[in-house]
């Protein structure tokens, strides 16, 4: 592999976001998730359940305001093992102590990244000032020698870093380098960034190779790709290296885990808990095949692997991330592009089981995958990591927020019988309906994140080469040789899949790399014809001096895909599922009756795409033929007749985007149909 050949991510103030599509996404995140997200912040949504995170800094600020005051004489707390603490019985009067999730700072450090994104495409005074007030309200609580964490800094910091497999300090800074770096591109303003940096210098004291030094590593990750990431905004080598060191100590023998659990002072017998592959440390990670344990886990370290491969050239790295990757999609992964087949631990289950109705399929799980196929795509770009890329987010991602961007999906199921999520106890953790907010908020900040700065996953760059990954209207400038040359594309895109790219004179040839989605059987491209063109990895590339508005065309027929699974994903043997683009559909009681299951689908019937409006949004709605198998009530003692003749009727079955579901009330839900 050779060093620094990689692209990187267009900077989002060079990308406008013009279509109505993703516009109109981008502009719910503005207006109701980050606004609604301070409030839930702050505890102040009625009926929600509190986050505390707010709380938690100023309690946190005032301890240490005392500990200033008080030098020496200050009486750190004495730590006992907590782990999350609950709402006090009585709400309305806080005590000074922490509440919520260990790992209950990192909400407002994702809060910060959304809004550090949405400012780009949007200044708004007032919400700026909003965050510099909440950020004096973090850089308070933080601690003289840089450590910040409110868990610790208010129940002990004595026992800091003590417990590394499950309480999420590394996590919290990981996230809150992130949202530093974003809020800091977009305003200039370095007070968080700052903060993340005295953090990081402390944690680059404490952990590494050196003599005395920890031989730590995160539990939960996501600080190996935050601190390449503030790597490459600071140019401070040694991040980089801390995060070399983490992703190279994981797994090794003695596990660290075990070393730390003799101070955590907790009885013993939680030898259960030892199966380290939760934490992807079972294997150092040059030796992992198999993607395993908690999901997001997976995903965020996957994803630092791929930068620190990138930035050191490093081909074992580059080999394990390809052969994990490769067994995630050919084993693992929803055709929604969700991945997490259990909700017990939040995790991948075993090769090819997908149950549908049970998933877990986390909105986190699928971002995270989102972040690892872009970093793959900074290194080779192959249009495979771009297709999945593209399943996911318009899958699983957008699934996970209303259309009204008001109430949110943790879980992602294929299958959902509404009465099913309360009285069965296996399928509690799916909802039917989105929810207003969770104690455990982590997938709706994320997704704030990700939308907002959807605009880097959809473009790369390097040198005189522009990737085209995601197609949306959108307007791109990308610097050559000392110029400023525009790229726009026009599109109907997810929707329609014909593409205009148009390019605004350059000076020099300049190559545009465009996506041939992998759904897309025959494409056709024009006003190519005086330009050198090649196909690489799934990519046609466009090299030519464009004179003044010369553009591209291309189309990618949208055609209906009726697809199967492998045979060997037991859970959908004898169904099939419909998609069209980047859409899977699904079928929903609300267009097609109660009782899905005895639906099944006639796979050679023709297809017919219609307009529906969905809560004020208009989708592509797809119409195929079908049965529905006429209700059999046994009236004999038991539920079981001898087999006769199939009654059936044929009905039109009408498919929407699965995104979309849920946003007519409860309803049943099916995404695999009998056939
Ligand atoms: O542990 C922090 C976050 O909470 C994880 O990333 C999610 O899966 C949820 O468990
Ligand atoms: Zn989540």
């Amino acid at each position: 592999m050779e060093k620094n050949k990689y692209t990187v991510p267009v900077s989002l103030d060079k990308i406008q976001v013009t279509d109505d599509f993703w516009k109109r996404k981008m502009e719910l995140v503005r207006k109701e998730i980050i606004p609604y997200q301070w409030e839930a912040l702050n505890d102040r949504v009625e009926g929600a359940e509190p986050s505390f995170c707010m709380h938690n800094f100023k309690v946190a600020g005032k301890q240490n305001e005392k500990r200033k005051e008080q030098g020496k004489a200050f009486e750190e707390p004495e730590y006992t093992f907590r782990g999350f603490q609950a709402l006090p019985e009585d709400s309305g009067h806080l005590e000074d102590k922490f509440y919520g999730f260990v790992f209950q700072d990192s909400d407002f450090y994702k809060w910060i990244e959304a809004v550090g994104y949405s400012l780009v495409y949007h200044p708004d005074k007032e919400l700026e000032r909003q965050a510099d007030d909440a950020i004096d309200i973090v850089c308070a609580a933080q601690q003289e020698d840089g450590y910040l964490d409110t868990y610790y800094i208010i129940n002990g910091k004595n026992m800091a870093f003590s417990n590394l497999r499950d309480h999420h300090e590394l996590y919290c800074f990981g996230h809150l380098a992130e949202g530093a770096i974003a809020y800091y591109q977009a305003t200039g303003k370095d007070k968080l960034l700052n903060a993340a940096k005295k953090f990081a210098d402390y944690i680059s004291d404490f952990f590494g190779d050196g003599e005395g030094k920890c031989k730590g590593y995160p539990g939960h990750e996501i600080a190996e790709m935050a601190l390449v990431r503030l790597y490459e905004v600071t140019g401070e080598k040694k991040y980089l290296e801390l995060s070399y060191f983490f992703v190279n100590e994981r797994g090794k023998k003695p596990y660290y885990f075990d070393q730390e659990r003799n101070s955590w002072k907790i009885e013993k017998g939680h030898e259960e808990d030892l199966r380290y592959f939760y934490y992807q440390a079972h294997l150092p990670v040059r030796e992992q095949n198999e993607v395993t344990g908690h999901v997001v886990r997976a995903m965020y370290l996957y994803s630092g692997m791929a930068d620190l491969a990138r930035h050191y050239g490093n081909e074992g790295l580059y080999n394990a991330c390809e052969r994990l990757w490769d067994n995630m999609v050919s084993k693992k992964m929803y055709i929604t592009g969700g991945v997490g087949a259990t909700h017990i631990g939040e995790a991948f289950s075993y090769s090819y089981d997908l149950p549908n109705d049970t998933a877990y399929a986390e909105t986190c799980a699928s971002i995270g995958l989102i972040f690892w196929a872009r970093r793959m795509l900074q290194i080779k770009p192959d249009s495979n990591y771009a297709d999945v890329m593209e399943l996911a987010l318009y899958n699983t991602v957008l699934s996970g927020m209303a259309l009204d961007g008001r109430s949110f999906f943790y879980v992602n199921p294929l299958e959902v019988v509404p009465e099913a999520c309360s009285l069965d106890e296996r399928k509690s953790h799916v909802k039917p309906v989105r929810q207003k907010w969770f104690g455990c908020a982590c997938c709706p900040p994320n997704l704030a994140r990700l939308v907002s700065s959807i605009g880097s996953y959809a473009y790369t760059e390097k040198e005189d080469i522009l990737y085209i990954h995601l197609y949306m209207g959108s307007r791109v400038y990308k610097e050559l040789h000392g110029e400023t040359v525009e790229v726009s594309v026009t599109t109907g895109y997810p929707w329609d899949g014909k593409i205009r790219v148009q390019v605004k004179g350059t000076p020099e040839p300049f190559t545009v790399a465009v996506r041939i989605p992998g759904w897309c059987r025959e494409y056709q491209a024009k006003g190519i014809e005086n330009a050198d063109t090649w196909l690489e990895n799934g990519y046609l590339y466009i090299r030519k001096k464009w004179t003044k508005e010369e553009s591209a065309e291309l189309d990618f027929p949208m055609e209906v895909r009726i697809l199967e699974a492998d045979s060997r994903v037991r859970e959908d043997a004898g169904k099939a599922a419909v998609m069209r683009g980047p859409f899977v559909y699904c079928l929903e009681e609300a267009d097609n009756g109660k009782d899905l299951h005895l639906l099944s689908l006639d796979v050679d019937s023709k297809a017919k795409v219609t307009e529906q409006e969905i809560g004020k949004n208009v989708i592509k709605a797809i119409t195929l033929e079908g049965f529905r198998q006429k209700p059999v009530h046994t009236e004999d003692k038991w539920l079981y007749h001898v087999v006769g003749e199939t009654q059936q009727e044929k009905v039109a079955l009408h498919f929407v985007p699965y995104y979309v579901w849920a946003n007519r009330g409860e309803n049943e839900m099916q995404v695999w149909v009998r056939r």
